[in-house]
């Protein structure tokens, strides 16, 4: 359910009235919903010339995004984009999954690359999530481009977003920190100097 503050010009001036209380779901994803962890280049070959990576290797390739507030999150009418570049250069928002039902606080979805099932999966692709769920295309994350995970909710600007920068280290899991997703050594310096 959407929140929706309604503004009305009666003979006062505005009146502001206050959506209804206790709604089941926070209905407020920004700073509860993001990007949290991405594998944009999985250790061995990612991207084939000719096609034909199997299940599992497609599969090596996911996002993690967390509820990282205290209440479940409405994931209906949410979705998942990337960068995606054109041949002279520009680049917009390309569309790789919507979402729906809830997740609860604290839970993990990893979105993987592929279609699955996650039975196939590797278990380190496995660990770390509560939720698996496949974007059924081709690999998503560019590898020798700069990219960028973006959370939207029918806005035109994501309300969540955390970039990369080009070619990423092979195999590693880039980590939150601000609005950027490096490798973890990175990380962890990033967070001995706050
Ligand atoms: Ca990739």
């Amino acid at each position: 359910m959407a929140t929706v503050w309604s503004l009305k010009w009666g003979r006062c001036g505005i009146h502001v009235s206050r959506p209804e209380q206790g709604n089941q779901y926070e209905v407020n994803r920004i700073n509860t919903l993001k990007t949290v962890r991405l594998n944009p280049t999985p250790a061995g070959k990612d991207r084939t010339r000719y096609g034909g990576a199997s299940a599992a290797q497609l599969g090596g390739e996911w996002a993690d995004i967390q509820n990282v507030g205290s209440q479940a999150v409405d994931l209906t009418g949410v979705s998942l984009h990337h960068i995606a570049y054109h041949p002279n250069g520009t680049s917009h928002w390309e569309h790789v999954m919507t979402f729906n039902g809830a997740l609860s606080p604290g839970k993990v979805m990893r979105i993987h690359a592929g279609s699955g099932p996650a039975s196939v999966l590797r278990q380190e692709d496995l660990a770390g999530a509560d939720h698996h769920l496949f974007s059924h295309g081709n690999y998503v994350w560019n590898n020798d481009k700069a990219d960028c995970a973006g959370l939207f909710d029918g806005r035109s600007d994501p309300f969540d977003k955390a970039c990369y920068g080009a070619n990423p280290p092979e195999g590693a899991i880039l980590q939150r920190v601000a609005d950027s997703l490096v490798p973890a050594a990175t990380a962890a310096f990033a967070a001995s100097r706050r």
